[in-house]
């Protein structure tokens, strides 16, 4: 496969950005290698700068549930910066997309839209904070909720792709609020909330994680979690910023019946374009500025362009939408399994609806500690058999691959075979 543009560009990007990327996660720091640029997306499809052409399992990291450029998003977008692309000031498609928010999740009373994932979570651990006068925070390890300083700590995606321990430049003072416990495992929740439940403003965790590769919540876990917050007088926050309108219409929290005090967004519900949303009760929404004293803000918030992009990518996501993306999503586990069974490699194949990770381990992977044990090194093997047989998978084991609508059965059919050589190849490799 031809890749000398890409080489060419990453040795002009790395004279410019630090790593030569705007994101950790895509300099493949984690499988080795060269990072393709990308010329085009269509569908299920992306093409590189050298016109290689790709079965995408990133979809931007999950935003584009469907596929690259769906007309009836892409029409949405060109009317709404025919008049505008932002005001700031009230428009009322940020009044559209908060009304399809609360028709598909009623439990958020109240939100407010921002322009990313890692704004979301930020604006709402300080609201919890500001809520409950408490300054501490649990979260577990190997999540990830962005780049904000009191998350940074034992944090997963890039974090643990580059085993970065924890980022330097988080000052000790904000870390030491930041509390950490082992997902998926309550007892451990338990201890933790005994010993400093008095100081703790909120637990944070992505139901369905995401960020360790998949990690699928045990059955009765995550309503523990919130049992064990309203026993503390902690807030229980869904990370929805990955599963949100992806795992079901209202994301995992419709899935597995939770009920939060807040809930954050990103990714989906910008369609590909930046928006981020926190939102839940409205006695807890209502201390946010200018309601009440707990500041955040933003100048692109709301923007009319991002939230028509949002609107479109709602409104195309229908109960078949859904029940395509399950089918699509298990038939792919399925000959995933398979295939890696046909070359005697113990693979684990994590799954929710259309979020998946092979893990390259021959035991279950449930939380973070089993997923660091699986063989990095047959990921990456795995990982660029596929990209030279034309699939595009996430670039790191600690990542879930994600489908999309216009995933058609012939990409399917294309990936499993590609996966096929692809196995072959990484069982040549010690684990
Ligand atoms: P952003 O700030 O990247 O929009 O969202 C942060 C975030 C928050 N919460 C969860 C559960 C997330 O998965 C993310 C972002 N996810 C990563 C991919 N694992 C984004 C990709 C990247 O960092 O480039």
């Amino acid at each position: 496969m031809k890749t000398d543009l890409s080489e060419k560009l990453f040795q002009k990007a790395l004279t410019l950005f630090p790593g030569g990327v705007n994101s950790p996660v895509r300099a493949f720091k984690g499988v080795g290698g060269t990072p393709r640029f990308i010329a085009r997306g269509r569908g299920s499809h992306l093409v590189d700068v050298d016109g290689n052409d790709y079965v995408d399992y990133v979809l931007s990291w999950g935003p584009l549930i469907a596929g690259h450029c769906p007309p009836e998003v892409m029409r949405e977008v060109q009317e709404a910066l025919r008049e505008g692309s932002s005001f700031g000031a009230p428009s009322p498609k940020e009044i559209q997309l908060a009304e399809r928010v609360r028709e598909r999740a009623p439990w958020i009373e109240k939100m407010r839209f921002c322009s990313s994932g890692t704004e979301a979570t930020t604006a709402a651990i300080r609201l919890a904070r500001g809520f409950t006068g408490r300054d501490d925070l649990v979260k577990f390890d190997g999540c990830y909720h962005g780049a904000g300083d009191p998350l940074l700590v034992k944090a997963g995606s890039g974090v643990e792709t580059l085993g970065l321990p924890d980022s330097p430049g988080v000052p000790a003072d904000v870390a030491r609020h930041t509390l950490t416990a082992p997902y998926n495992d309550l007892p451990a929740l338990e201890r933790l909330l005994a010993a400093h439940g008095s100081t703790v403003a909120a637990v944070i965790v992505e139901p369905v994680v995401g960020n360790m590769g998949v990690l699928v919540p045990r059955p009765g876990y995550l309503q523990g979690v919130h049992d064990l917050c309203r026993r503390h007088g902690a807030l229980f926050i869904v990370d929805e910023v990955m599963t949100g309108f992806r795992l079901a219409a209202g994301g995992a929290c419709e899935l597995l019946g939770l009920r939060p005090d807040l809930v954050t967004f990103g990714k989906v519900i910008g369609g590909g374009l930046p928006v981020g949303a926190f939102g839940g009760r409205a006695d807890v929404l209502d201390r946010i500025a200018p309601a009440g004293p707990v500041y955040q803000a933003g100048t692109l918030s709301g923007n009319p362009m991002a939230m028509a992009a949002g609107i479109a990518t709602l409104g195309l996501m229908t109960p078949a939408a859904y029940a395509l993306l399950e089918a699509r999503g298990a038939a792919l586990a399925a000959g995933l399994s398979a295939a890696a069974a046909d070359a005697g490699l113990p693979v684990q194949v994590n799954r929710v609806g259309s979020m998946l990770t092979v893990f390259f381990s021959g035991e279950p992977v449930f939380d973070a500690a089993s997923a660091r044990r699986a063989s990095t090194r047959r990921f990456a093997a795995w990982f660029h058999a596929l990209l030279e047989n034309g699939v595009y998978f996430p670039p790191s084991q600690f990542e879930s691959a994600f489908l999309s609508t216009a995933h058609s059965e012939a990409d399917l059919d294309r990936t499993l075979g590609a996966a096929r050589i692809a196995f072959a190849a990484a069982a040549k490799v010690e684990a």
